[in-house]
């Protein structure tokens, strides 16, 4: 897979890409990243990238020339790829969009800036708008790490062997069951008698269903038919 990003602060990814998962899917050879200034593809002395806004308001919009000159000179090479604006306005990002957009070739990334995009760039360049939660960022570029990050790992080869393992046997759409390592006891505070026993089914039996009170208090909102006020109730 190729991931291209456009950016007016390229540094804002250095060293993004060069850990863990996506480091290794990067020398593997698995996925390459590339990340492109989008003031290259400005034409005017000031090599400018916004103006004030048609209409009024505050703040500046995002151009639309050096994003259709950037979009389209990436697509001279190789595949057309889908290009994405991260924006606010897009969909929220969720395990089931990952996977879809992991399916693809090649994405091309868009990170906004300002107040907004030129409206034309949505409508005439980018396939489609993501956004990755409902709080405000400066700009697209830590969405766009995100993103990335959520990616790659579902490439193939990306995850080594015990790695895989954990996320198929975790993939049920609850939260993980409480975990503990050595010591046994740390600063008067015991790990459960039940994971020491040696019961392997039971340990079994006890952490589905820590996983289930656990995403019942927490997360209601991951369970099958969940009656919202009932599970407010019981988790006071
Ligand atoms: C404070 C300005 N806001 C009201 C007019 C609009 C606004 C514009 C641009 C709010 C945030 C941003 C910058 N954010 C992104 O570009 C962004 C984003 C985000 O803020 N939250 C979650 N996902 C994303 S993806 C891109």
């Amino acid at each position: 897979m190729r991931i291209d990003i456009v950016s007016i602060f390229p540094p804002m990814f250095a060293g993004a890409f060069d850990h863990s998962i996506v480091k290794r899917a990067r020398e593997r050879g698995i996925v390459r990243i590339d990340v492109h200034d989008l003031r290259a593809h400005t034409t005017d002395r000031h090599r400018s990238v916004d103006d004030e806004p048609y209409g009024g308001g505050p703040g500046m919009v995002m151009t639309p020339e050096p994003w259709f000159r950037a979009v389209e000179s990436l697509r001279e090479e190789g595949e057309r790829g889908r290009a994405i604006l991260m924006t606010p306005q897009g969909r929220r990002l969720d395990q089931r969009i990952v996977r879809e957009l992991a399916a693809e070739e090649r994405l091309i990334l868009l990170c906004g800036r300002y107040e907004g995009v030129d409206e034309r760039v949505r409508e005439h360049l980018v396939d489609d708008e993501i956004s990755i939660g409902d709080y405000v960022l400066s700009g697209g570029e830590p969405a766009a790490v995100v993103l990335v990050d959520a990616v790659v790992r579902l490439q193939a080869g990306a995850l080594g062997s015990a790695q895989s393992t954990v996320e198929e046997s975790f993939s049920d759409g609850l939260l993980e069951y409480p975990q503990y390592t050595r010591p046994a006891e740390f600063r008067g505070w015991s790990v459960p008698d039940i994971l020491l026993s040696g019961h392997h089914a039971e340990i079994v039996r006890w952490r589905r269903r820590q996983q289930i009170e656990r995403t019942r208090l927490r997360r209601p909102d991951l369970l099958p038919d969940g009656d919202a006020d009932t599970e407010v109730l019981d988790a006071n």
